[in-house]
């Protein structure tokens, strides 16, 4: 594949940049690290990395860079943020190449991800005229009670190989018009794209007098450079993105010094499939979330759990559709799964197999390494069917592969207790034609996920909504709606605009 170098910074020495503060580019004290690409195993090109004390002047870099930023009203900060999604939409086809190359993604949702950076700047650009306030009804005669939303500082950014673009832009787009800074750690996997999406902010604040260039930051490296982000101080946001030990860690880090994280972790997403459901919708549905990305998204679907009366019908009717999948090299015309990340995520999928098989799993497909026609140093995989006589402990895991448990239930609330009987939260989904089914699973007694769906798969979210889980998924929403309140903080202010000076409650206090 042919790189498009000219998204690239250029190259140190023969490595990418390790570390960017605006537009001033270093290798970074760190040690270089080596990514392969997932489609073939082979090198994507050394990078250099950050190392802590390179952390520390890229928060204190763009703390400065957030001092000004956060004078410059909201809607020419939007300008900012529309003129990066210009930038996005001119360069998709050649980001999305480098999100193939790194993620192992097809074009087609390497392309996807990057029009959800797109739809999430003209999201932001909308929102910056709308970042509204409040006023409260004083209880004081002649005052004025009102809520402010005010910049907060340097958010931290640690996001996932699996999307390495979107869940980086739902962040710092958002947070860029509420007039904060971003330092980037991005993961280890994905240099590259996140290098380009680097670049696209600095060209469209190259343009604007009002926009320092250290606004945007990135430090690539490992673990440590991660735990660097979050311990730092200067950092009053850390929002995080990955595995449940990974965030684990951050909240520690950054609850330990009082700060603020936002985290979106794990899944074990489910479908109830239930007797009513329209079974080919529900087929279309299954496979799109199950193997979709090579079931490497946070949002890809765990577990089904199918009403007794429609389980062998659908199993039957996916192992049909999962016979017809077509896998391979993503960049291949028609290939619909390419490989999983790397060796410990085929090997992780191959115990997980093993360890459900002793549990009473009765693999109906899949699972196995694909050799034939595709490039030797990639991991390809069968997406595998597991049928499951009870949700023992392998299914409470998230496997970060092509790999879906089918249960089965007798009574709504049976189905009902298993959808919600894991540790994470983050999406869901039910198959139904019962509106009162449909109405429960929504409900307060319903599914306890960030996300629950009604007759769509439990992956593939629009930007609008306000994405995140619960439990051990995190709690935090990030992207749509609301979600921007968390990169913002809130001032309340009360005016005395009279000639008295009435306490609130009637206290009574006169000198
Ligand atoms: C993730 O896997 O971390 O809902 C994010 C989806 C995508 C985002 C997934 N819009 O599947």
């Amino acid at each position: 594949m042919d790189l498009p170098t000219n998204l690239l910074p250029a190259l140190i020495n023969g490595a990418r940049p390790g570390l960017a503060i605006g537009d001033a580019y270093t290798l970074g004290g760190g040690e270089a690290f080596d990514p392969c690409s997932p489609i073939d195993g082979a090198s994507t090109g050394k990078c250099g990395a950050a190392a802590p004390d390179d952390v520390a002047a890229a928060v204190s870099a763009a703390h400065e860079a957030f001092l000004k930023w956060r004078t410059v009203p909201a809607p020419i900060r939007g300008q900012l943020v529309l003129r990066i999604g210009e930038m996005a939409r001119q360069n998709k086809a050649d980001l999305a190449k480098l999100i193939t190359l790194e993620a192992g993604k097809t074009p087609s949702e390497a392309e996807g991800e990057v029009q959800e950076w797109i739809d999430v700047c003209d999201f932001a650009v909308g929102l910056s005229r709308q970042l509204y306030g409040l006023t409260i009804a004083s209880e004081r005669p002649e005052h004025q009670l009102l809520e402010q939303w005010h910049p907060l500082g340097v958010v931290g950014v640690i996001s996932a190989f699996n999307f390495p673009c979107a869940v980086w832009a739902w962040n710092a787009m958002i947070a860029l018009v509420c007039g904060d800074a971003i330092v980037w750690k991005p993961s280890e996997q994905t240099p590259l794209i996140s290098l380009a999406c680097h670049e696209m902010v600095l060209r469209a604040a190259a343009t604007m007098d009002e926009a320092p260039a250290a606004l945007s930051c990135v430090v690539n490296g490992g673990a440590e450079t991660g735990a660097a982000l979050a311990a730092n101080e200067g950092v009053p946001l850390v929002s995080a993105t990955g595995s449940i030990p990974m965030g684990r860690k951050v909240a520690t880090v950054v609850g330990g010094r009082l700060g603020q994280s936002l985290l979106e972790l794990g899944g074990n997403n489910a479908m109830i499939v239930t007797p009513s459901a329209d079974l080919d919708l529900a087929v279309r549905g299954i496979v799109f979330a199950a193997v979709g990305t090579a079931g490497q998204r946070c949002t890809s679907l765990r577990r089904i759990i199918a009403h007794t009366s429609v389980a062998d019908e659908l199993v039957g009717r996916l192992t049909k559709a999962y016979g017809t999948l077509s896998i391979g090299d993503p960049t291949e015309e028609g290939v619909l799964v390419g490989p999983l990340v790397n060796q410990a995520a085929f090997n992780k999928m191959q115990t997980t197999l093993a360890a459900a098989a002793q549990q009473g799993g009765e693999v109906v497909c899949g699972g196995d390494r694909v050799t034939a026609g595709v490039p030797a140093g990639g991991y390809y995989v069968t997406p595998a069917l597991v049928r499951m006589p009870a949700q023992s402990e392998v299914v409470l895991d998230e496997t970060f592969a092509p790999l879906t448990y089918v249960l089965t239930y007798e009574t709504f609330d049976e189905a009902m207790m298993l959808q919600n009987g894991v540790p994470q939260g983050l999406s869901s989904a039910i198959f139904t034609s019962d509106v009162r089914e449909a109405g429960r699973f929504t409900g307060p007694a319903g599914s306890d996920c960030g996300i629950a769906n009604v007759n769509i798969g439990t992956s593939g979210a629009e930007i609008g909504g306000a994405f995140g889980g619960e439990k051990q998924t995190g709690g935090g929403r990030e992207s749509g709606s609301d979600s921007w309140k968390q990169y913002m903080r809130r001032s309340t202010t009360t005016v005395n605009y009279g000639d008295a000076l009435p306490l609130a409650q009637g206290v009574k206090f006169d000198v």
